[in-house]
């Protein structure tokens, strides 16, 4: 990751206050919210507020790096989300058909409004989205792969400021030009920590052995194979974590002092975990809702 993305580790009640006073006004100019999460994290990686402010628009929600994901848990958020009326999709924002979709999805939830301007005489203006998020989660990928290689801006509509640029995706979609940044939810430990284990918040936010201490729980308890075979180790799901750690260190021809080795070992794992190399997870059960 680059050190762009770490900038954001703290977020004080001010930054809060005022991310999310920028974000009301944004939101103030678009008919729909396109909001991104992880699909390794359904609930934890959407903000809270941002539920709550955008209430009265209609949302997009798109769940991304779901080739990193379990499919089978995944499947469930996606019916629980549906089940209370969310409009959802899920994607490898990677992926060559990902534009495509979200293009068909946006017509779906801009119908209304072009039946309303038809009825009012009007000719069916595009749809004015923002694209939404907590860090890390894909809007700027979003937002690359839908603007393809057109990058047309839109001219300033009366009343609105520069901040406001919109650009023209299709003759259906205009996008805010700048995506509208969310602060993760810090308020929870254990969302905290699975944040960190799939790299949407810097490892540097907790102590790192209580990171790679979650991942080894998982990882050796319901993907062993995959673990022994990576790290050509053989451990079981009874071994210690720091046996496991010394073994990957050792097996990566790691030197220099035994804390060195800990260390080291612990980010190779985490780094290897969120590139989806020791299997695909989805961390939170949607059971834990209900
Ligand atoms: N595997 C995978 N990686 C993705 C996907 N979407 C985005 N990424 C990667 O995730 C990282 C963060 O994406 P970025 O667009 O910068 O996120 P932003 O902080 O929300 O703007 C980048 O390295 C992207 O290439 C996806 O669907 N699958
Ligand atoms: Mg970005």
């Amino acid at each position: 990751m680059s050190g762009k993305k770490h900038r954001n580790i703290h977020w004080y009640p001010g930054h809060m206050a005022k991310a999310m006073r920028e974000l009301e006004k944004k939101i103030s100019f678009v008919d729909i919210i396109i909001e991104l999460a992880d699909a390794r994290l359904p609930f934890s990686s959407r903000n809270k507020q941002l539920i709550k402010l955008g209430e009265n628009k209609k949302r997009l929600l798109i769940f991304t790096k779901v080739d990193l994901a379990d499919q089978s848990e995944l499947a469930k958020w996606l019916n629980y989300y549906e089940s209370i009326g969310e409009s959802v999709l899920a994607l490898n924002l990677l992926d060559k058909s990902a534009p495509k979709q979200i293009l068909t999805q946006v017509k779906e939830l801009g119908k209304d409004k072009w039946e309303k301007d038809k009825r009012r005489g009007l000719k069916p203006q595009p749809i004015r989205a923002l694209v939404t998020g907590i860090p890390n989660v894909g809007k700027s990928t979003l937002i690359n792969r839908l603007r393809g290689s057109r990058s047309a801006k839109v001219a300033n509509r009366p009343g609105l400021t520069r901040a406001q640029q919109f650009i023209k995706i299709s003759a259906e979609l205009e996008l805010i030009d700048t995506p509208g940044v969310l602060p993760p939810n810090y308020d929870d430990k254990s969302a905290t920590l699975k944040l960190a284990m799939i790299g949407t918040i810097p490892l540097e936010i907790l102590p790192l052995h209580e990171i790679s201490n979650a991942t080894l729980d998982l990882v050796k308890t319901s993907n062993l194979s995959e673990l022994n075979k990576r790290y050509n180790i053989e451990v079981s799901a009874d071994s210690e974590n720091y046996e496991i750690l010394k073994l990957i260190s050792n097996s990566r021809g790691i030197v220099g002092g035994e804390d060195n080795d800990y260390e080291q070992a612990a980010k190779i794992l985490q780094k290897e975990f969120m590139g989806g190399l020791l299997g695909l997870y989805t961390l939170e059960s949607v059971d834990a809702l209900k």
